[in-house]
């Protein structure tokens, strides 16, 4: 089979042509602060169990990416010991008893170091795949990710991770305005809205993708295995 640089996802609103050698995923804010009971999420008055069903997909593009040497990049929320990095405005947020800081029974909630602030043990790191800790909800605000990428030659995400409507929207958003082509995973992506997931992947894709791409993990994980394939 002849090589070839590009390998096409069956995606909405049409066809993602994926450059596996340009591309990176971005695995947002699998942390148990936001999948696990007792952390951020949870604080919130959430139920992080509607988060669950991502780590299943996401795993599965991961296996897939680093069997295809396709870069892998982590991102976590959270804060400095001292809060300093906190604005005050989003520490007031939420009023619920708990809030970013305070300890919780995975440590203190949402601040570095602590065991909720880890990457849940399925999808943990692995050597040479950068984590990105973020101050914000977006992975680019107050961050070295912009460099990275630009210092590897990436001009596509793949991004998935929690949550649909906020961190992975707001990345999909920032990256969009910074011209790196977005394809967001519909079933590596989970919210504790399940409207809000629907409706965040429509928006993405309205207006002939105004923000990019959406497609099911299996046929990225199947694009990715076609240009192994083609390029062995
Ligand atoms: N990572 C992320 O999405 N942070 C949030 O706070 N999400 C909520 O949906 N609350």
């Amino acid at each position: 089979m002849v090589g070839a640089m590009t390998v096409s996802v069956p995606a909405r609103p049409y066809d993602f042509s994926l450059d596996p050698a340009k591309a990176a995923f971005v695995i947002i804010d699998m942390q148990r602060d936001f999948l696990e009971p007792g952390g951020f999420g949870a604080a919130l008055g959430n139920d992080v169990s509607l988060l669950q069903t991502a780590i299943g997909p996401i795993g599965a593009v991961l296996d897939s990416c680093r069997d295809a040497g396709v870069l892998v990049i982590h991102t976590r929320e959270g804060h400095r010991p001292d809060l300093s990095d906190l604005p005050a405005a989003k520490h007031r947020r939420g009023r619920g008893d708990t809030r970013i800081g305070d300890p919780g029974p995975m440590g203190r909630i949402l601040v570095r170091g602590e065991a909720g602030h880890d990457i849940i043990a399925e999808l943990a790191p692995i050597a040479g795949e950068p984590v990105i800790d973020k101050p914000g909800k977006g992975a680019f605000y107050a961050t070295d990710l912009e460099a990275i990428l630009r210092g590897r030659g990436i001009t596509q995400l793949i991004l998935a991770g929690v949550t649909t409507e906020v961190c992975v929207h707001t990345t999909m958003r920032e990256a969009n305005d910074r011209g790196f082509e977005c394809l967001v995973l519909e079933d590596g992506t989970a919210s504790y809205f399940p409207e809000f997931h629907r409706t965040a992947l429509a928006m993405a894709c309205a207006q002939d993708g105004i923000f990019g791409w959406v497609a099911p993990s299996q046929d990225v994980i199947t694009a990715i295995s076609n240009h192994k394939g083609a390029n062995a």
